[in-house]
């Protein structure tokens, strides 16, 4: 990029807050490399940096946080050794700033009290909290087992809960990002090569010459180093194809977009292995030395013709076949993208086994430009005693999954609520990084097992919607006033990243370590927590991995050199997958043991009934889920979310632009808030798309409070991957309402 020395004063004259955003393909970043450069070197004469790592999503951007003589924080930028941002954040990445200056936040514990007659939070002292939590703790351990408490957790804080719980005897844990996002994914491509995805996807997109996006949203999905990766794949003359039903911002910087019909990805991706097999334009060597089940793949697609899915997908043959034929032009440099929030319509393992099938296929998996073997560096783990090992976890709890590979959460909240074949019934949980309410699809079941519970505590840093149901809130400071667990992170070559806090915590909130040592001293568990402050574990840590705090406080990200061989497979190298066979599994036995298809197979979802929508929803490049809608910073750019709604449709139902609208769903249920409609061509007919993480229902959050609608309240239909327990939830379909309901019934 080029820039002239104008342009650079008048840059630079910009208020640290305020730089402009610039990248290729996708002109959506907070910063730019260039102007950050310059913002560096001004901020690093005036204003104080350390070393920290972004928790406004779960990419863990490590980056600098400047802050003035005051202490107070100016900017965070990313940091340039990183691999997970290339010195880039994203704009919620940049926006962090809000998060620590929000003045809606927690800002001292509450106790759930009877003041006249009526509950109300009362405010309370860390001693009067802790001492609360403590003894309901050994009180429920005593009558049930330490296995009745659970911990629901996402982030940073739930890796301090987590260690408490395991010290204390409970493995009743889990978390949204399995069950409600990535776990489908997990299971259909380590039955298929033996390992996870995990995360960062090791996805080679850099070197890429075909990416295909089935229903990701790069570009609105901010993960940033694919962002970055696809806007130089584009520039470097890659192909991108896009299957979304929306056309999606990927999509509009794609050669190719399919506008597929909801809920029939798995026809289309049937019929391009049918194309690869059938024209014998698959990597046949790759096939033939690395995979196993081919044949039993082959007679399996036959029938699965172009003509066969147009029917299905409403995507033309020759557009089928030209793609497939793109794809193998490309191939091994292509790459199927697993996707992430891969929770639709409950045959979600089965397609992340198509779309690891196609990958196999096209020889992609340990390929430069498909995937490459990521490698991570492990931290060592600070001496404590052995954990004790709990009658029940995570693991029981959700046995009718047998291919669960982490914590359900709905398997948790049904275990939750009381009845007589309930062989693990739990009685309280701790709730830290997770907004339940906005993660966790079918609402009125997560009430009904929160009113069973006997004890509630929620940690958080601001007073969403789940606080509400609490009996004791703990408030966390943000991310930027702590210290917290070592960042390894899995990459191309491993690398740590340290956060470090910038300022100390405002108001009267406290890291999570430091309540989950509390805690856990005062239950007894103090040989597990063998420390003062967790400064003192990472000094202990990184003396283990060869460097110092002082070096990391200097140089923030450090990069290690790989140990575990090369990026991609050798030529003709004799490589063992780790899965049963040491194959790629294009045939799941393992499936067919358990009473599954072995190989995918397509199959009908229900469609919206006459009059009804289906409800799609996706992400925002400014916002991170609910957790960011109050935060100054971003709210400023986008306070409330859309109704994306087809103009055929707007002219049927006789919609304006910006009119609002409220919408029922197909059990009845009606927003509490309405939405304004915004009319276009880029959503199909017979859907309606919104951001998700918006129509927050609590009055304290003074800049979301009442703005849009909260898609989770309109998803009661849940579609369960037999498989492994996920929750399909894209099944749900809603009516618009031009009036207001609430109104007319007198609410
Ligand atoms: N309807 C619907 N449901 C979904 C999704 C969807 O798109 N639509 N997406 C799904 C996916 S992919 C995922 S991964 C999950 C995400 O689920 P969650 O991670 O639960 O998402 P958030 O709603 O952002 O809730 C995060 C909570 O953590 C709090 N928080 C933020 N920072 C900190 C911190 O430093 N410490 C503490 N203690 N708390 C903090 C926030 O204030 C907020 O209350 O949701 C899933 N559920
Ligand atoms: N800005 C921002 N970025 C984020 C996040 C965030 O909160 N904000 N969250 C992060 C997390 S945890 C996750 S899991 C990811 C999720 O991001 P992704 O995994 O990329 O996306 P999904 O939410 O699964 O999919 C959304 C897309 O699927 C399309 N879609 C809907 N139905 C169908 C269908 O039947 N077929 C096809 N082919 N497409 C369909 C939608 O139109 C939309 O474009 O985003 C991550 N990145
Ligand atoms: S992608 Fe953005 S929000 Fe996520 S960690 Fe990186 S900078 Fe932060
Ligand atoms: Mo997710």
């Amino acid at each position: 990029m080029t820039t002239s020395r104008r342009k650079f004063i008048k840059i630079s004259a910009l208020s640290i807050g305020g730089v402009a955003a610039a990248s290729s393909a996708f002109n959506m970043f907070g910063s730019n490399p260039y102007v950050d450069e310059l913002v560096r070197e001004n901020l690093t004469k005036k204003f104080n940096r350390t070393p920290t790592y972004c928790e406004v999503c779960f990419w863990k951007c490590a980056a600098w946080t400047y802050t003035d003589e005051e202490g107070t924080i100016k900017k965070i930028i990313g940091n340039e050794e990183d691999s997970h941002c290339y010195g880039r954040l994203c704009p919620r990445g940049t926006g962090g700033v809000g998060m620590y200056h929000d003045d809606d936040r927690l800002k001292t514990p509450l106790i759930r009290k009877m003041v006249n007659g009526e509950e109300t939070f009362v405010e309370a002292s860390w001693t009067e909290a802790l001492d609360l939590i403590a003894s309901k703790f050994k009180v429920i351990k005593e009558e049930f087992g330490a296995e009745s408490i659970a911990l629901l957790k996402h982030g940073s804080p739930g890796k301090h809960f987590e260690h408490l719980f395991k010290a204390f005897g409970s493995d009743t844990i889990a978390e949204p990002a399995y069950a409600q996002c990535r776990g489908p994914r997990e299971t259909g491509f380590a039955l298929t090569y033996g390992s996870w995805v995990g995360s960062p996807e090791p996805t080679d997109i850099r070197d890429t010459k075909c990416l295909v996006l089935i229903g990701s949203h790069i570009g609105e999905n901010m993960h940033n180093t694919q962002v970055q990766e696809m806007s130089d794949a584009i520039d470097n003359g890659a192909t991108i194809i896009t299957v979304d039903p929306r056309l999606s911002t990927a999509a509009s910087k794609s050669k190719y977009w399919l506008a597929i019909k909801p809920a029939t990805d798995i026809a289309l991706m049937l019929s391009w292995i049918h194309v690869l097999i059938y024209e014998g334009i698959y990597d046949k060597d790759y096939i033939k030395k690395y995979a196993k089940g081919f044949d039993e793949l082959k007679e399996h697609v036959r029938q699965f013709t172009p003509e066969w899915a147009y029917g299905i997908t409403t995507i033309k043959p020759e557009v089928i076949r030209r793609t497939a034929r793109e794809m193998a032009n490309a191939s091994p440099a292509v790459i199927i993208h697993p996707g992430r929030h891969v929770v639709w319509y409950g045959d979600d393992s089965q397609r992340a086994r198509t779309m690891a099938i196609l990958n196999a296929l096209l020889g992609s998996w340990g390929r430069r430009g498909g995937f490459y073997f990521k490698e991570k560096i492990n931290v060592p783990k600070y001496p404590h005693p052995k954990y004790p090992h709990p009658k029940w976890g995570w693991q029981e709890i959700g046995e009718k999954y047998p291919l669960a590979q982490m914590g359900i959460t709905t398997e948790v909240i049904n275990a939750s609520i009381p009845h007589k074949d309930n062989k693990y019934p739990i009685k309280a949980w701790m709730v830290a990084g997770t907004n339940l309410t906005k993660a966790i699809p079918n609402k009125a079941l997560l009430e009904k097992a929160i009113n069973e519970l006997d004890f509630m505590v929620v940690v958080d840093t601001m007073p969403m919607d789940v606080t509400g149901y609490a009996d004791v809130v703990l408030p966390e400071c943000t991310y930027l006033e702590r210290y917290d667990g070592i960042r390894s992170a899995t990459n191309r070559e491993p690398s740590i990243a340290v956060r470090i806090p910038a300022v100390a915590p405002k108001y009267n909130s406290k890291p999570a370590w430091w309540m989950a040592k509390e805690i856990g001293d005062r239950l007894n568990l103090n040989e597990f927590f063998n420390y003062t402050d967790y400064k003192e574990v990472i000094e202990w840590q990184l003396d283990k991995m060869g460097t110092s705090l002082e070096e990391m406080k200097k140089i923030g990200v450090k990069n290690y050199p790989r140990t575990s061989g090369p990026l991609y497979l050798k030529e003709d190298e004799n490589y063992t997958f780790p899965t049963e066979s040491g194959k790629i599994e294009l045939y799941s036995q393992e499936l067919k043991n358990l009473g599954f298809d072995p190989l995918p197979k397509y199959t009908k979802h229900p469609e919206p009934p006459q009059g009804f929508y289906r409800l799609n929803y996706g992400r925002a490049p400014m916002h991170t889920f609910s957790r960011t809608a109050n935060n100054p910073n971003l709210n400023d750019l986008k306070d409330e979310n859309n109704l994306w709604v087809n103009p055929k449709v707007a002219r049927i139902i006789g919609l304006k632009k910006n009119q609002e609208v409220w919408l029922k769903n197909q059990d009845g249920i009606i927003s509490t808030f309405s939405i304004k409609v915004r009319i276009t061509e880029r959503v199909r007919w017979d859907s309606v798309y919104m951001v998700h993480g918006f129509g927050h229902n609590n009055k304290k959050l003074k800049r979301a409070f009442g703005k849009g609608i909260n898609d989770t309240q309109l998803i009661t239909k849940v579609a369960i991957d037999p498989i492994m327990g996920g929750t399909g939830m894209r099944g749900n379909f809603v009516t618009i309402l031009t009036e207001d309901p609430h109104k007319t019934i007198g609410i």
